[in-house]
């Protein structure tokens, strides 16, 4: 569907502004959207599963952990495929109203894709490096949109999502070494051709939401603050976009359709993608260990 079909659609939660301006700079930025009811089960149920951490000695399906961790000072990068980790994370993509929005962003028909939870505690030295989400699991359209929700407040000092505008509408660049190694970030070389000055910042209260379009430039400093800055990461897309390589990340719920219809076509964008590594053949540990291991 193109903004215009999507726009079509009466809007369900977003503002007609809000709406267009993601197709217009590929993210958007929004205070009010999560009830804070919601807010509050999201917290609890992190807050568990971080103290369930405490047992565990090395990253596994569920937690990707950094170097410090131990069971007086847990110390959690990622929580992944979160759907899976309680059934209140996969209550939370259908019945909140995250998927609401996601059809306001793809259209009616909506498809569930991944979730996780970024920590990014003070003092680790965390960053995400420049990337573009669909360059790790390529669909067969480029409405993938992932829906970031701060658990906390996010000041500039807390390493914020920055998103560069209008890098939705520009190239995709490779996410690879000179040797065609995944390094799961843009090279020097081809960031040098990117005006990141022009990085927005997404900044807010607990609870404040960000939209991200996959082809969208993102990445976020190092949190300089004294507070973890947890973001609870939900990927959805149109129903008529398929992977075409194995999803980095799979839960029981990938495919899952949360809204709308089931598609009756593939709908197919000619704009050409790298090909990711095969993460069925390789694994895949997280963003921060693909990145690191690389930098
Ligand atoms: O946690 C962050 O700041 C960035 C998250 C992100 O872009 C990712 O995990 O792909």
């Amino acid at each position: 569907m193109t903004p215009q079909d999507i726009l079509s659609h009466p809007s369900r939660i977003l503002t007609t502004a809000q709406r267009q301006a993601y197709f217009d700079v590929g993210f958007v930025t929004m205070e009010g959207v999560i009830p804070t009811e919601w807010m509050d089960r999201l917290r609890q149920t992190s807050n568990a599963l971080l103290d369930a951490s405490r047992t565990i000695t090395a990253s596994n399906a569920a937690y990707d952990i950094g170097p410090a961790h131990s069971p007086e000072q847990p110390h959690v990068r990622r929580l992944k495929a979160l759907v899976d980790r309680d059934p209140f994370f996969w209550e939370f993509a259908t019945e909140s109203p995250l998927a609401d929005v996601a059809a306001d962003l793809v259209g009616p028909d909506v498809k569930f894709h991944s979730s996780k939870l970024n920590y990014k505690r003070p003092g680790s030295g965390e960053i995400v490096k420049w990337h573009q989400d669909t360059l790790a699991w390529p669909h067969t359209n480029y409405s993938p949109v992932t829906l970031g929700v701060y658990l906390g407040e996010v000041t500039p000092a807390h390493g914020p999502l920055v998103c560069i505008p209008g890098s939705h509408d520009g190239p995709l660049y490779f996410h690879t070494d000179a040797n065609g190694t995944w390094t799961g970030s843009i090279s020097d070389a081809d960031l040098e051709g990117i005006d990141l000055a022009r990085g927005t910042e997404a900044l807010g209260n607990s609870g404040t939401l960000v939209a991200i379009n996959c082809r969208t430039i993102h990445g976020s400093r190092a949190n300089s603050s004294s507070q973890v800055r947890p973001m609870a990461l939900y990927v959805y897309s149109s129903a008529d976009a398929f992977g075409w390589m194995p999803p980095p990340s799979p839960t029981s719920k990938t495919g899952e359709l949360v809204r709308g219809a089931p598609p009756r076509f593939a709908h197919v964008d000619p704009r050409p993608c790298p090909v990711p590594p095969n993460w069925d053949e390789i694994g895949y540990g997280s963003i921060f260990t693909a990145q690191a291991e690389k930098s």
